[in-house]
């Protein structure tokens, strides 16, 4: 039925987040941002429990970031240029090493920012694959270019392992439930854009700040 379509879970709704994510004046809001990678995290525990180490950090995360929006000033967090401000304004970053706010919301969201670049570049050789690409190759090099190279061994060698039980493309298109593949492919082509430059507003900010490298 209709009504049962609507609470089935699809990966356009997440992505949709994506285009909430941009103010006119093309500020973050954090609101959104973190309602995408919840919804991320949704899609990958239907993948299956060996992805569990990867989200429950991705949660973990997502939790301190709502803390901070719901806290008690939490106005300060409507958008990722104001947190970085008000943040950086009052002291609540540890900028050169692990100190007294190992929560921060810069280094917490630093950490997500990186993975939507591994999200960004997943989603684009998902895109241009084809029928007999294997979802577990297109992932460990969509990492290998970019999350893999903040993370120690032992986690990479972890992911690598997760990525290889990964299911083929047919099925990992239609847990996404957006329709056949042709349309897949459609809503990737709208969705990667809107990830890219979600990620290309972060990485200027954090860069205009020197916050590319907080512990
Ligand atoms: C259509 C495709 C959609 C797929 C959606 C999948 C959503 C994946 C969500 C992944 C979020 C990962 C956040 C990782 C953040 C991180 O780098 N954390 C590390 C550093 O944090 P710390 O606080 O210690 O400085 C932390 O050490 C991480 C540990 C967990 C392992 C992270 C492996 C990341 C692999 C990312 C690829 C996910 C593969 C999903 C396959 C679909």
């Amino acid at each position: 039925s209709e009504a049962a379509d609507e609470q089935k879970f699809c990966l356009q709704e997440v992505l949709d987040t994506y285009r909430l994510c941009l103010s006119p004046e093309k500020e973050v809001y954090l609101e959104h941002y973190v309602a995408g990678w919840r919804g991320l995290v949704k899609f990958l525990n239907s993948l299956g429990s060996v992805f569990g180490f990867i989200s429950k950090d991705a949660v973990t995360k997502i939790q301190i970031l709502v803390a901070l929006l719901n806290g008690e000033n939490g106005s300060q967090y409507s958008t990722l240029q104001s947190m970085v401000k008000y943040e950086l304004d009052n002291g609540l970053v540890d900028l050169t090493k692990r100190g007294p706010h190992p929560d921060s919301g810069c280094r917490t969201l630093l950490r997500l920012h990186r993975a939507l670049r591994w999200l960004e570049l997943f989603l684009e050789r998902l895109r241009v694959s084809t029928e007999d690409s294997k979802t577990s190759a297109l992932c460990a090099e969509a990492y290998n270019e970019s999350l893999a190279q903040h993370h120690p061994w032992v986690v990479r060698k972890a992911a690598g392992m997760a990525f290889l039980v990964l299911p083929g493309r047919p099925t990992f298109f239609e847990v996404m439930n957006v329709g056949p593949p042709e349309q897949v492919v459609s809503m990737l082509g709208e969705a990667v854009p809107l990830i890219s430059e979600v990620y290309k507003i972060t990485e200027e900010l954090y860069a205009e700040h020197n916050l590319l490298d907080l512990p």
